[in-house]
């Protein structure tokens, strides 16, 4: 294992945040759990302040999250928590080097920017905004949940014995899908993989809306 001392910013780093996008809790939750000195710049989603063009001008994608750590500007979740691992986790152990570690590891990202931003995240904005269920969204979450379930059968972590970020990028919208209308009742494997992460040193939880009933996910149609 790599001993050496871990770098740590010479300023907080500065974390554009919206306290229920799951997309900034997963860069906040690695703040955290590499407890490193961060700062939040609110921006309100809701009030399109992602659409100005002071934000657009740090990020053209007009999203958080985005970090400022020194001179460095950026965006997009997963590379940040690919920059937060490289510069500052001397253990190597949340985002391996080795060839098929880091491939696992990167197999999880296209998930959870694939199905999973398609499925439980738009499931939830749905009721956020909405008030209401999106039933074909609340079925993808459920096909993506069976594959998790399985998955873990094989390995307490998603790409894995131990966390990385692959766990770190998948948790937020799996521990917040209820409140999408997709029950993780059935998927015993995903629950107790949630609470492995939660039982990490220094984890910190996203703020909770509403849990409205759960869709019946037998109605559902393939
Ligand atoms: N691929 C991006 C997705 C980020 C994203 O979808 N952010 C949403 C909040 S969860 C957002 O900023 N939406 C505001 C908008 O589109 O105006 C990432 O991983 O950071």
């Amino acid at each position: 294992m790599n001993t050496a001392a871990a770098p740590r910013p010479a300023r907080p780093i500065r974390l554009y945040h919206h306290p229920l996008s799951g997309h900034v809790h997963r860069v906040e939750l690695f703040l955290a759990l590499l407890d490193l000195p961060y700062e939040i710049v609110p921006i309100d989603v809701f009030k399109r302040e992602t659409r100005e063009p002071a934000f657009l001008s740090i990020n053209p994608f007009g999203q958080v999250p985005v970090i400022a750590d020194g001179e460095l500007t950026l965006a997009d979740s997963n590379a940040i928590l690919v920059y937060l691992a490289k510069r500052y986790d001397a253990t190597r152990r949340w985002m391996p080097d080795d060839a098929v570690g880091a491939a696992r590891v990167q197999r999880w990202f296209s998930i959870a920017a694939g199905p999973l931003a398609a499925g439980p995240a738009s499931a939830r904005v749905a009721m956020l905004v909405g008030g209401a269920p999106a039933l074909p969204q609340v079925r993808d979450s459920h096909r993506l949940f069976g594959l998790m379930d399985a998955q873990l059968a094989s390995s307490p972590f998603l790409a894995g014995a131990a966390p990385t970020l692959a766990d770190v990028s998948l948790y937020s919208y799996t521990a917040h899908a209820p409140e999408g209308g997709v029950s993780l009742e059935p998927y015993p494997r995903v629950r107790e993989w949630l609470s492995r992460i939660e039982a990490l040193p220094r984890f910190k939880g996203m703020q909770r809306s509403r849990v409205p009933e759960p869709v019946d996910a037998a109605a559902l149609s393939a």
